[in-house]
């Protein structure tokens, strides 16, 4: 069981519908795979999608981190030294994804060896999560338009509103047409990627204060720290924290100074192990959290629902689990389906993260 081969593999799937957002669009999902083997042939997988924009990987800085840096000090530890790996892997500051997805691959490794899913080693609460599903820049019919096929088709009841342009009234009739739209019983939230200033998502919340939405995700700046402290005392809905808290410290920092009183957790970014303490510290904070999306492929998505599935905390809110259905192609070996708003947990050993290996060979770009 220990660590014999640590690999990252690039490849390339377009989007079919591309995602806009405040702070960048994505129309291919050039991630990286990471592939563990163990001296006994025991192989795990996960994602690790590049977010330039949000934590300054790419696709190249992911490969190199992983095969240059973290490979070299992991091979030799047993599978089931996760916390080794995270203190190995610590020693590097930054490079979220990539620690993330070496995490969720030495789990895949875990649970095939102990023979049970991953998310019953997790906590094992419940056998499904509830989607949500993120809606890009659109204009606000369409948008409509498009959250109503996704009720009609698969169930799906919360949708995130990305948000942040300008003016910010484009912003509010989104949110009045969905709300009017779709009606007050589905649950409607909106992620600003930092679009605004402070003052400007302040006028946001006075606008749609009648729309009864859920909570607020990074309005602004997080670091301009006396304007969002402000708008966290002030607004009645949740400041949720994402890309202002892509870590434990970071997350227990925005909290306690006041930055918000919310939190995005991302298994993408902090893998299962780092994400359970920001699940417990939330819980012991009394903070919500939901189950984010990372613009995940279906192999990023399945460790979200594995994840949010297995703590009680996290499987309250709808998880945002369904974005890869924008995506041309994908690379899982048992294709994720959406059925009266849920995935349910995958019942296999591991993680649930196996490879097509035609597919693989297909979009790999190595
Ligand atoms: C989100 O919640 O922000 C957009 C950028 C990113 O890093 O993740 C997505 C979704
Ligand atoms: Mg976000």
């Amino acid at each position: 069981m220990k660590i014999a081969a640590v690999q990252a593999i690039p490849y390339a799937i377009p989007y079919r519908t591309p995602l806009h957002f405040a702070s960048g669009a994505v129309h291919v999902a050039d991630h990286v795979l990471i592939k563990i083997t163990t001296d006994d042939g025991v192989v795990g997988w996960a994602d690790a999608p590049p977010r330039p924009y949000t934590y300054g990987e790419t696709q190249k800085s992911i490969v190199a981190v992983v095969q240059d840096v973290f490979a070299p000090e992991l091979i030799g530890l047993s599978v089931f030294d996760r916390e080794k790996a995270q203190a190995v892997m610590a020693r590097t500051i930054h490079n979220e994804c990539a620690k993330g997805a070496v995490d969720i691959a030495m789990w895949d490794c875990m649970g095939q060896i102990l023979g049970q899913p991953v998310s019953t080693l997790l906590g094992g609460y419940t056998d499904h999560m509830r989607v949500s599903h993120m809606l890009g820049f659109k204009p606000a019919q369409e948008l409509l338009d498009l959250a109503l096929g996704f009720r009609e088709q698969y169930g799906i009841t919360t949708f995130k509103l990305k948000t942040g342009r300008h003016p910010v009234g484009l912003d509010v009739e989104a949110a009045r047409v969905l709300r009017e739209g779709l009606g007050p019983e589905v649950e409607i939230y909106m992620d600003a990627n930092r679009g605004w200033s402070a003052n400007q998502a302040a006028e946001v919340l006075r606008q749609i204060a009648e729309l009864g939405l859920t909570f607020l995700e990074e309005p602004d700046d997080a670091r301009e720290v006396l304007g969002r402290r402000r708008l966290v005392t002030q607004s009645a809905i949740p400041i949720t924290a994402d890309e202002s808290a892509p870590n434990l410290g970071e997350a227990a920092r925005e909290i306690l100074t006041g930055g918000a009183n919310m939190l995005a957790v991302k298994t993408a970014r902090t893998g299962f192990t780092e994400s359970a303490k920001v699940v417990a510290f939330a819980e012991a904070a009394g903070v919500d959290v939901y189950v984010g999306n990372q613009i995940d492929t279906q192999v990023g998505t399945v460790a979200s629902v594995v994840f949010g599935a297995a703590l009680a905390h996290t499987s309250r809110r709808a998880g945002e689990l369904s974005n890869f259905l924008d995506m041309a192609d994908d690379l899982l070996a048992e294709p994720l389906q959406i059925r009266d708003g849920a995935i349910a947990v995958p019942t296999v050993p591991g993680a649930g993260t196996q490879i097509d290996p035609e597919k693989l060979e297909k979009y790999r770009v190595d």
